[in-house]
């Protein structure tokens, strides 16, 4: 697989490249279908289910306090991406804004075009997951997700939702789009969880 736009891991970055993975040279684009075309004005956010229902703006997510982060990414087809350069808000910084029902264990992103992901709410809060609006200095190209994704860094890539448009609290485990076609429930790189019942 080494070659044009895979690299294989060297001795300085070995130990960030989970088992089974190869650096992209670029970022690759992966998406199953469409790309929605939204923009900032029309772009919202609802919370929904076990928590008390809101809808959000993009200047509401604006005047959240506003951070830099370097994430690496990696995909379940085997590439990953180190050091992602990516400016937005802090999951745990919004969900300051939600009140949520004491019985919410797990959560559902929902995306612009339909796509959905699901997480524990335990794997939703951890305080290095953020909603992206930039990516290397500039506004997220649409076919990275923009205007805002999910990123969640410690698991598999799939669970960062592109065109993210609301989450879902739940009391149980639903599963998402590649979640009910095979793919882990969970999806943690390290442990290489790709497909479910495996
Ligand atoms: N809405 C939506 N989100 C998505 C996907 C998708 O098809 N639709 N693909 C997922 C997968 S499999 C990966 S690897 C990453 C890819 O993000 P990228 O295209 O910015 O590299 O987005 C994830 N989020
Ligand atoms: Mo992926």
């Amino acid at each position: 697989m080494a070659g044009k736009f895979f690299a294989k891991p060297t001795p300085e970055n070995n130990d960030r490249v989970p088992p089974g993975q190869y650096l992209a040279k670029g970022f690759p684009v992966l998406t199953y279908g469409d790309t929605p075309e939204i923009n900032t004005e029309e772009w919202q956010f609802r919370v929904w289910g076990l928590a008390q229902e809101k809808t959000f703006t993009w200047s509401d997510f604006m005047s959240l306090p506003q951070h830099d982060f370097i994430a690496d990414f990696h995909c379940v087809t085997r590439w990953s991406k180190l050091d992602v350069s990516w400016r937005g808000i802090k999951v745990t910084d919004f969900m300051e804004l939600v009140e949520l029902d004491p019985s919410c264990t797990h959560i559902m992103q929902h995306s612009y075009g339909g796509y959905t992901t699901n997480l524990s709410l335990e794997d939703f809060l951890k305080a290095d997951n953020f909603f992206a609006h930039t990516l290397d200095n500039k506004p997220l190209p649409a076919d990275h997700g923009g205007p805002m994704r999910l990123v969640v860094p410690h698991l598999y890539a799939w669970k960062s939702a592109k065109w993210i448009e609301g989450i879902e609290f739940l009391s149980l485990e639903k599963l998402g789009f590649w979640e009910r076609n095979g793919y882990h429930r969970r999806g943690e790189p390290w442990q290489e969880e790709r497909y479910a019942g495996l």
